[in-house]
């Protein structure tokens, strides 16, 4: 492989480009017009401009970046996270033009696209599954029988759902059909796939996944977990590895479970597989996620891989180069999603300019960053800014080593989630490990902050107004 495409933007495309140049392969950047002078565009050896701003006009134009990549002589096509990842068509599409996509199959993203299909899969392979149903259902009358089984509440899910859309809770059995309803018609117009299913609601779950890598050659290694249950929105916010609730025990049986997974639709490359864990530690399975995902750094962090360079030599044909029994867990690492959001007023896109833009740099820090001071954040793609991961050999050194980086990453212009990561790495919950993904909606409210932000703001206009008056004489500052 001499020369990659990275079918994608911002920070993700960097960090994809920074490998493929360390491992001597000529990249190629695609850009929307918006992104003309974009950070991932100035990193590429070469960048072809694909179209107007909005995602359909660009970055999801599957055949066109198909037929820039052959027009340049491209071996290789890496789709990062979003767009076009885990769209199976594109990667067959690749495939088809004799180039090679750097993920799965085309039939993996298939089965994993679909929750029935991915259960289905995996059936033979006694994974624990959370009770419930494992087929499309439209019969109210023996959801009601099935739930009753399983005991409320119950939730319901879009078979071609994700990222909680297409779900709905129902606690008692006289909601069960209108929630059905409404969770069928939902999924009909945000899928065009009606199919849904009923499934036990495990009311307070960590979201916990494990990361798989797997070869051509019958080779499946996992790297750990990740422990995600920092959510809002079904977005994540903070991630960590290790969790600190597994113990070596449940983080084996996770990880057989999820390569056992990743056999059972023939996987290939980076893969996540997601369980949910309840309060008495059983786990079940939940979803594959078929790319490599935006917190894939805390892994690199505490197993000491570059994961993109897997990915790249399994997508070559080569063996894994490691084996499972040489996989340790070294430290703990901890990510904050740095989007320009407002914290303040329900995480809504705050877009705008960076006036300043400073980002903190140190032993144990990484910042895998998409933009620079001076630029404006286009309102058309996914707001996140960087990733802000601190490294340390122990959970109480990475949290610590992430409040002073936070404090030195400087951002005017926009708001960020900058504020909303101290409050989450300060708050007890967080910090003695034990919280769910209840996290946000049980602990944060818009004033922890707030208070904070004020105090600072008045600090800030005492120090100028005392800088001032100095200035005019009227005051004088101490000599040291
Ligand atoms: C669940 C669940 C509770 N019980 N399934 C959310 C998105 C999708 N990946 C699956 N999700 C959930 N499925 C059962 N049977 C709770 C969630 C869920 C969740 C899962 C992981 C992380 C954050 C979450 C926030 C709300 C709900």
């Amino acid at each position: 492989m001499k020369k990659i495409l990275v079918a994608n933007r911002g920070e993700i495309a960097i960090r994809v480009m920074r490998t493929a140049k360390k491992m001597g392969i000529r990249t190629v950047a695609v850009f929307s017009e918006i992104d003309r002078n974009a950070p991932h565009v100035r990193f590429a050896d070469e960048a072809v401009c694909i179209g107007a701003a909005p995602s359909n006009q660009s970055y999801l134009l599957g055949d066109k970046i198909i037929e820039v990549a052959k027009n340049l002589h491209v071996d290789g096509i890496h789709p990062g996270y979003g767009f076009l990842s885990e769209n199976a068509d594109f990667a067959e599409a690749v495939e088809k033009n004799g180039i090679t996509f750097i993920g799965p199959k085309s039939k993996a993203i298939r089965i994993m696209g679909s929750k029935l299909a991915a259960k289905e899969a995996v059936k033979k392979y006694d994974i624990p599954m959370v009770p419930g149903i494992d087929e499309a259902i439209t019969d109210v009358t023996k959801a009601k029988t099935i739930a009753k089984e399983i005991g409320y509440p119950v939730l319901i899910k879009a078979s071609a759902g994700g990222g909680g859309k297409g779900m709905r809770i129902v606690e008692k059995e006289k909601d069960l059909a209108s929630g059905m309803e409404r969770a069928i018609s939902e999924a009909t117009s945000a899928f065009g796939d009606g199919a849904v299913f009923v499934e036990k609601y495990v009311t307070s779950p960590r979201h916990i996944e494990i990361q798989v890598m797997a070869d051509t050659h019958g080779n499946v290694l996992h790297f750990f977990e990740r422990e995600c249950s920092v959510q809002r929105r079904h977005q994540k916010v903070v991630e960590e590895a290790p969790s600190s609730i597994l113990t070596p025990e449940l983080r084996n049986e996770m990880g057989i479970a999820a390569t056992k997974v990743a056999k059972a639709c023939d996987y290939v490359g980076a893969g996540t597989v997601e369980f949910l864990m309840d309060a008495d530690l059983n786990f079940y399975f939940l979803e594959m996620n078929t790319r490599l995902q935006v917190e894939h750094p805390v892994t690199e962090l505490i197993s000491g891989v570059d994961l993109v360079e897997l990915q790249i030599k399994v997508a070559r044909g080569e063996t894994l180069p490691m084996k499972q029994e040489e996989l340790k867990i070294h430290g703990h690492a901890v990510e904050l999603r740095v989007y320009a959001e407002d914290p303040l007023n329900d995480f809504l896109p705050s877009v705008g300019t960076l006036e300043t833009y400073i980002l903190p740099k140190g032993e144990g820090i990484r910042v895998d960053n998409g933009f620079d001071e001076g630029m404006d954040i286009p309102i058309y793609y996914d707001p996140m800014l960087s990733k802000l991961i601190a490294y340390g050999k122990t959970r109480e050194e990475a949290i610590e080593l992430m409040l002073e980086a936070i404090q030195n990453y400087k951002v005017k212009g926009v708001q960020t989630t900058l504020p909303f990561g101290t409050f989450v790495f300060g708050h007890e919950a967080f910090r003695s490990g034990n919280f769910d993904t209840h996290f946000v909606k049980n602990y944060y409210a818009p004033e922890a902050i707030q208070e904070k932000s004020r105090k600072e703001a008045e600090v800030a206009a005492l120090m100028a107004l005392y800088q001032y008056l100095n200035d005019q004489k009227i005051v004088q500052l101490p000599a040291n």
